[in-house]
């Protein structure tokens, strides 16, 4: 590990500094016991010691986005996709570091690290192209000798706050976009992984520098919640992009609204995968199992709830349980296991949390969850994946535990199952396993799943960058990544232009002087 941060450029202890033209800061005190301690949860070992931005120097960092913002945004659009072009390649050589530190200071299999990794690549290519893209609509105007159109301008400063689980993959999103259009970014990683929140602005500082681009248009910052608060009240902030649970995003959301600010979230999913008679049970059942588990079920994606159809249920029941009997837990490191550790203790005291809700809610668990513990488990971090058979209206069944707890419920209706699935306060994702044509189209229909992302015959994640990303209800509503999203981190204006020599009013208003 210590010759990734050596190859990453990235020291496991921080004090303040600005690192060229990937710009952070935080505080060169002395006293240490205000830093944050990133303990990775593979082995409990301690990675890093950050310090925290403290206000005046969160101060100086917004002042010189500001100073950037003004250089950045003259550049013209495909030159500033070129730029992430090169992000792109350099992220394309960092791949197997930065997805090993991903998967060690996070815990997800190095696979899935390596994979948030794949996703920043397609998110810089995706951008590349948006950056030649930024398209507005033109109109005919209802007057004689005028031209209509709309054009797309940077909206100025980006706060993006990260959470833990995808601690790379989603800054990039927001970054990329927002860079291609003309923005520059802010990034307040989760307290619990800012070492590749660092390691990741050492891999670009060198495009940077390469590109004379100005100091300020990559910026991080690091501490808890008071640092999202800065940016959430912060007037200088046009648009805040914020990933983590409904609670952060409701005090988010309150708060930039309060200053009349944009807000952009994506927050707590309570996935569901409705399985009919139709099913293909061959592909369903491990796209069951890499939804629940994968990410240790910390995904916002993962599969929490499985609504089966009775004359069904017995059967995939019964595959579920053997499926999970081959789950190998274990070091993330190791390529052979497919599920790692939680985050943290707080993580692993929400599981059982849970464990007790489904027990005292009349649930019946099927597979028994269970802190591991003995060799490779020293960290206290790793859990075996419980399945539980769950009364439909339980309460716990409301409810997004970032663990891999599988709630199993029946149904004898399509009609039913979509409103099992859609009876939840979140909206993020949903599928069905189905071959049925007319089952696959109800549910994807106007009265079908009311989740910002429904697939048929795939799990609930796991999904790709080129789709816009976010869902509905408690989910927040935001839309990210791919498809049009671009336009959240831009201003829309309307220009109408007369090039005649007389001056007709919309409306057929006459004004005669
Ligand atoms: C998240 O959990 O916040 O669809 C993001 C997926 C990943 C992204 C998840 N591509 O599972």
């Amino acid at each position: 590990m210590q010759q990734f941060l050596q190859k990453l450029k990235t020291q496991p202890v921080m004090s303040g500094t600005s690192t060229g033209q990937a710009f952070w800061h935080a505080t060169a005190a002395d006293e240490t016991d205000s830093l944050l301690d990133s303990y990775s949860p593979v082995d409990g070992q301690l990675m890093a010691r950050v310090h925290p931005t403290v206000r005046e120097d969160y101060d100086k960092v917004v002042e010189t986005a500001r100073a950037a913002f003004l250089k950045w945004r003259a550049v013209p659009a495909p030159r500033r996709g070129e730029i992430v072009r090169q992000m792109g390649e350099q992220f394309r050589q960092y791949k197997k570091e930065l997805g090993t530190l991903v998967s060690y200071e996070m815990g997800k299999s190095l696979q899935e690290g390596m994979g948030e990794v794949q996703e920043m690549i397609d998110i810089c290519d995706f951008a590349v192209g948006q950056s030649r893209q930024l398209y507005g609509f033109t109109m005919h105007s209802e007057r004689p000798d005028h031209r209509m159109y709309e054009q797309w301008h940077p909206l100025g400063v980006v706060g993006i706050i990260t959470a833990f689980n995808f601690p790379v993959a989603v800054w990039s999103w927001n970054a990329m976009l927002a860079w291609v259009c003309g923005n520059v970014c802010i990034w307040k990683p989760s307290e619990k992984t800012p070492l590749t929140a660092l390691a990741c602005q050492q891999i670009i500082k060198e495009v940077l520098e390469q590109n004379d681009v100005p100091e300020g248009v990559s910026c991080l910052i690091t501490g808890g919640r008071e640092a999202g608060t800065w940016l959430a009240e912060d007037p200088r902030i046009a648009l805040v992009s914020a990933t983590g649970s409904t609670r952060m995003g409701k005090a988010v959301a309150q708060t930039v609204s309060a200053r009349l600010g944009r807000y952009l979230l994506e927050l707590g999913g309570n996935n569901a995968i409705i399985v009919t008679p139709h099913a293909d049970l061959n592909i369903a059942v491990p796209a069951i199992v890499f939804g629940a588990v994968g990410t240790a079920g910390q995904r916002c994606t993962s599969t929490r709830r499985l609504i089966i159809q009775e004359s069904i249920y017995e059967d995939v029941k019964n595959r579920l349980v053997k499926a999970y009997g081959q789950l190998r837990i274990g070091n993330p490191l190791d390529e052979k296991n497919h599920v790692g550790p939680l985050i943290d203790q707080a993580a692993v005291a929400a599981y059982q949390t849970a464990l007790f809700h489904v027990k005292e809610q009349g649930g019946r668990l099927l597979l028994d969850g269970e802190v591991l513990e003995g060799p490779g488990f020293e960290s206290g971090c790793y859990v075996r994946p419980a399945i539980a058979e769950m009364p439909a209206q339980s309460a716990i069944v409301q409810h997004e535990t970032f663990a891999p707890i599988l709630y199993l419920l029946k149904y004898r209706t399509l009609e039913e199952a979509i409103e099992l699935q859609n009876g939840v306060p979140q909206g993020l994702s949903s599928a069905i396993f189905t071959l049925n044509l007319r089952e696959a189209e109800q549910f994807l229909s106007t009265g079908g799943s009311d989740c910002g992302i429904a697939n048929v015959n795939i799990g609930t994640s796991g999904a790709e960058i080129g789709g816009a990303f976010g869902g509905e209800k408690e989910t927040g509503g935001g839309r990210e990544s791919g498809s049009d999203a671009w336009k959240a981190y831009m201003r829309r204006q309307t220009n109408t232009i007369n090039y005649g020599t007389s001056l007709p009013l919309a409306q057929g208003i006459k004004f005669e002087l």
